[in-house]
């Protein structure tokens, strides 16, 4: 990897210092009684199943495999492609799921609603490798519910070579005269309503939390405006069907998901990748994704006995060699690919870090965001 990741970080730097279904669910999955349980030794019997619900291309495979090797459990895998479509599902009486990936917002959005189960980060002795920054955050004080997974920025990922400055602006969303003149290469957008509802509040100048349904009908105007530009509204497989694809020459785009597009088409003779990432200088959203238990679960010994393993230094390594986004995990730091920890489009520094804004829970304008969405992917 190496040179050219580095020559992806500077054009990066300059733009930044600017500013499914359910689980199959087998035999063993809704209703089955569990089996779990810690014995009087401390140690946990182990069901022999286990479902897993998380984002698309976020985890190897691989690591899956090695759990169910390590420990005999069987993984039902399967993937979502917004935290939105995560909360139907649980709150439509979905069961079977028993470990989950929520951001930020969403986190305190399932406590409210009394949808995750408590867990016991002492009796994981892995949470110890998780990084002072990332413990006890503000939407679940105390990991009395979560501990983090990964974390991310949301940006623009656009075709090398396209473009002769970095697309550094949500304005390559949203002003018609770029539109028009870019909708003939393909524009994708993710499909998540908090993520494209942010772009077009920082566009225009508002809080990516706002509760004003003013500026979120402005913002679901813009986008109104917008879409007969957008080829796709893509979340889940966007990086390999779109991007690496060439189906489109700029997404809406999660930072770990171009640095997979930019490495699936890295070229060693010429040492460069087909896609880059900027961050928009009227803002973006930075967050942090965490592995949860839903309170429906019946295998919840098992599912934190997973999470304790997620946290294994060399496993958390493993999923961001792989999945290109940072980890939480500071005994991970070790394994992990150097030119993936010094690259400052996946590990931005302190102060870019500062300019970007989370996105919290919004309380009951919850119900006017689902509005905006509906009238959005309605039309
Ligand atoms: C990876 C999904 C990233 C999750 N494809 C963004 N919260």
């Amino acid at each position: 990897m190496k040179k050219v990741l580095l020559i992806g970080v500077i054009a990066l730097l300059a733009v930044l210092a600017a500013c499914g279904g359910g689980p199959s669910g087998g035999p063993g999955s809704a209703g089955a009684e569990p089996t779990a349980a810690a014995s009087a030794n401390g140690e946990v019997q182990l069901d022999d199943e286990l479902s897993v619900y998380n984002w698309e291309d976020y985890i190897d495979e691989q690591i899956l495999r090695d759990y169910e090797e390590r420990y005999g459990v069987r993984i039902v895998y399967d993937t979502y492609a917004s935290n939105e479509d995560l909360l139907t599902k649980l709150q439509a009486g979905a069961a079977g799921y028993d470990v989950i990936f929520p951001s930020d917002y969403m986190v305190t959005q399932m406590i409210e609603l009394g949808l995750l189960a408590e867990i016991d980060v002492s009796a994981m002795p892995n949470f110890a490798n998780i990084g002072a920054e990332f413990k006890d955050p503000p939407y679940d004080p105390g990991n009395r519910f979560c501990t983090p997974y990964q974390w991310g920025m949301t940006g623009i990922a656009y075709r090398n070579g396209r473009f002769e400055e970095p697309p550094d602006s949500w304005a390559y969303l949203f002003d018609p005269a770029k539109l028009a003149e870019l909708a003939p290469e393909g524009i994708n957008v993710l499909n998540d309503q908090r993520e494209l509802l942010s772009a077009a509040l920082f566009y225009l100048g508002y809080s990516p939390n706002t509760t004003e349904r003013a500026e979120l009908e402005a913002a679901r105007d813009l986008i109104l405006a917008a879409k007969p530009y957008w080829k796709t509204f893509n979340s889940e497989d966007y990086y390999s069907t779109l991007m690496v694809s060439d189906e489109i020459v700029l997404s809406h785009a999660w930072s770990g998901d171009a640095a997979q597009a930019f490495w699936a088409t890295y070229d060693d003779e010429t040492g460069e990748g087909n896609w880059l990432f900027t961050v928009p200088k009227e803002g973006a959203v930075r967050y942090q994704d965490n592995v949860c238990i839903p309170a429906s679960s019946r295998r919840q010994a098992t599912a934190q006995h997973f999470m304790n393993y997620l946290m294994e230094p060399e496993v958390a390594a493993a999923i961001t060699n792989f999945t290109f986004y940072p980890s939480p995990n500071e005994a991970a730091k070790e394994f992990i690919d150097p030119d993936i920890l010094n690259n400052p489009g996946i590990y931005p520094p302190a102060e870019v870090r500062a300019k970007m804004q989370w996105l919290t829970d919004v309380g009951d304008a919850v119900f006017i965001y689902d509005e905006m969405w509906t009238a959005i992917k309605g039309q």
